[in-house]
């Protein structure tokens, strides 16, 4: 019997639940995004056929067609509150004696941490598994009803996954908020067409959930993390905070891969201190950490204070952002010839760190954010970032100095400045001649991800170039010791190590080799994938145009840069000496033969390696045939875990995959 259209409506709509599944809440993506919009298409076309079978639920009903008046009020039926801060160790430490206090025991306590997105919280029911509304917290007792603009959001389900434990009214919370990547994606595009930019993603994804027309708000890239389930310790079995994370996954909920259960305040300091340190790497800002009391009969029994549970509290990172004053604007020349603006600033302590230089990245940036010399301006340090000026925050009426102009010489080496056409950037004109580009070039090739010569920092470089004792990076190999030593803050014990480590250095691999001749645009992935394109040196430097574009990793813009820089003689003749000096590596080919062990393994590296560092693992891993990913799948063979492994570690031991200490990875390479 041919099944009916009913049934095959259901059957796609189930099919594509399913997969959103898969890719939001397992992050691990069952099909390919072709054959996913395949799916949507049959149901869409099964839908423009048989109208009256469409639901609220169905996948193709995100966005609404009708653009609101105004967004009416939503009352919360259980108040949203506001979590209590604190700023240090000591203060954590404190939060902890208080809860014992109150619970008038000293037990062991268990913490779920997870970090605070720096997004906007939102409150959603759902009756019988479907979306009914979605809410803003408002001022905690009601809201706006945002149910249009939520629905939109493609990682939350408009239907829940079936389970057993799911009452038939449920309210979950969590933060809505814009990933770094799609915000800096929007950002460009609002440039390009000269529209108006947001100052940071939680302003774009405040500014994206308060459209007014659903059909703005579901072009924005907007993605949620849930973090609570209302009374369900009255609904279901659940006895603590961490199932019920668990349990929100279940249902479909994505809810943030970072979480952890810890143990005491101790535990939590970890986590703290490991996520800070990572936090640049995620891609969503974050401004601290949550940490809330697991056992939820625990919770009962500390209850809450002035809108405020006792039971969790957000532990904030320092400030990123500051006011200070911009002294002079200086325009700094890079590897590439780029001149930067770099805003040189009264000092000011943000993030953690005293800050007196923040760029302004390019002179388009210095115009649409009108900063001039003498100015106040916000400045934000994001983690390890460069500090960038923001803002400028001006008094009414106050005289400002004239607008910044661009050079026309290189305050380096008083070459002509160009402007490429459609590029933000200008450049010195001089390439190697201009003392800042040789520095670059050379700090670039000693760097820990190309030659990796230890001991050559950025100071030494420049006290290198300005004794001119090197002048281009072929120079670094015919060093002469005596020279080295009498240089300042250096003595013969620092020089002999120097030389050893660049002695060391011309034992490298071709990709290393490939990356640190500083190609325009040639970073580590496509100077690997050159590697295993090109049986060696001599291939790649005969390509051509067309060759190169057949490789993955290789378009248009970045085969051009390839096959200008080795045309230029110049170029050729640095690349000779440099292999006349003995700079070598293993052939792909020998490699294969002698050893391809690991041939059909996948590893993944997660948390801090000691003996060795991460790349160096990564690239001897490689050699050995095997493949190295950063996401842990059902098929990865093993995750080798270094110390603070994070969440990489928790999925791993969630999905029963091997898990290997360095001391295993270490016998692993040896063997
Ligand atoms: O504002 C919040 C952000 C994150 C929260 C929160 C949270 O948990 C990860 N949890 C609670 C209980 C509250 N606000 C009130």
């Amino acid at each position: 019997m041919a099944i009916s259209v009913q049934n095959k409506i259901k059957k796609l709509r189930d099919e594509i639940q399913q997969h959103n599944y898969s890719y939001y809440v397992l992050d691990e993506p069952a099909i390919p995004d072709a054959e996913y919009d395949k799916l949507m298409r049959s149901l869409q076309k099964l839908e423009d056929a048989n109208p009256k079978l469409i639901t609220a639920d169905s996948p193709t009903q995100r966005v609404g067609a009708v653009p609101l008046d105004t967004f009416l009020p939503a009352k919360h039926e259980v108040p949203m509150l506001s979590l209590g801060n604190v700023f240090s160790a000591e203060e954590l430490e404190a939060f902890e004696i208080r809860i014992k206090d109150r619970l008038k025991r000293d037990i062991n306590i268990d913490y779920t941490a997870e970090p605070k997105l720096d997004g906007l919280a939102v409150s959603l029911i759902y009756e019988k598994g479907v979306l009914v509304r979605g809410a803003t917290r408002g001022d905690g007792l009601t809201g706006e009803d945002i149910t249009e603009n939520i629905r939109t959001i493609k990682s939350i389900p408009l239907r829940l996954r079936k389970n057993k434990k799911l009452p038939d009214r449920l309210e979950v919370r969590g933060e809505v908020f814009m990933p770094k990547k799609g915000f800096e994606k929007m950002n460009a595009i609002a440039r390009k067409k000269g529209e108006k930019t947001f100052v940071n993603p939680r302003n774009a994804a405040a500014g994206s959930l308060r459209q007014l027309d659903p059909r703005n708000t579901a072009k924005r890239p907007l993605d949620i993390y849930f973090y609570s389930a209302t009374n369900i310790e009255k609904l279901t079995k659940i006895t603590s905070q961490y199932e019920s994370l668990q349990f929100l996954k279940e249902l479909g909920l994505k809810v943030c891969p970072e979480v952890a259960l810890v143990p005491g305040y101790r535990g939590c300091l970890s986590f703290y201190e490991d996520i800070l340190k990572r936090r640049d790497k995620l891609d969503y800002e974050i401004d601290g950490v949550v940490y809330k009391v697991n056992d939820l009969v625990l919770q009962k029994e500390l209850g809450f204070v002035s809108r405020a549970p006792r039971w969790a509290v957000a532990h904030k990172f320092p400030a990123q952002e500051a006011v200070t004053k911009v002294n002079r604007i200086e325009f700094q020349v890079g590897r590439t010839g780029a001149l930067t603006p770099v805003a040189k600033l009264d000092p000011v302590f943000v993030g953690g760190v005293t800050v007196s230089n923040a760029t302004l990245h390019n002179m388009d940036e210095v115009q649409r954010k009108d900063v001039r010399e003498g100015d106040k301006v916000i400045i934000r340090r994001a983690g390890d970032v460069i500090p960038e000026v923001v803002k400028t925050v001006l008094k009414p009426g106050k005289q400002r100095n004239k607008s910044v102009r661009a050079p026309v010489k290189c305050p380096v080496c008083d070459s002509e400045v160009v402007r490429i056409d459609d590029e933000a950037i200008i450049r010195c004109s001089a390439g190697l001649f201009c003392p800042a580009q040789r520095k670059g070039a050379i700090k670039h090739f000693s760097s820990r991800t190309a030659m990796d010569i230890e001991g050559l920092g950025d100071k030494l470089v420049d006290q290198l170039v300005d004794e001119e004792l090197i002048s281009s990076v072929q120079d670094l190999f015919n060093l002469d010791k005596e020279k080295i030593t009498a240089l300042e803050r250096m003595g013969e014990k620092s020089a002999t190590n120097l030389l050893n480590a660049i002695e060391k250095s011309k034992n490298t691999t071709f990709p290393r080799f490939i990356y640190s001749l500083g190609i325009r645009e040639v970073g580590e992935a496509t100077a690997t994938a050159l590697a295993d394109h090109f049986s060696d040196l001599n291939a790649l430097l005969n390509a051509t145009n067309e060759e190169l574009q057949e490789i993955n990793d290789v378009g248009p813009v970045v085969a051009e840069n390839i096959t200008a820089f080795i045309d230029q003689a110049h170029n050729r003749e640095v690349i000779d000496e440099l292999i006349n000096v003995g700079i070598v590596w293993k052939k792909k080919a020998s490699v294969n033969k002698e050893n391809n062990s690991l041939a059909g393994n996948t590893y993944v590296l997660t948390g801090s390696l000691e003996k060795l560092s991460r790349p160096k693992a990564t690239e001897q891993l490689k050699q050995l045939g095997a493949k190295v990913t950063s996401s842990v799948s059902k098929k990865t063979t093993a995750v080798i875990a270094g110390a603070n492994a994070g969440s990489k570690l928790n999925k791993a031991e969630a999905l029963g995959v091997k898990i290997l200490s360095e001391k295993d990875l270490l016998k692993l390479l040896k063997s």
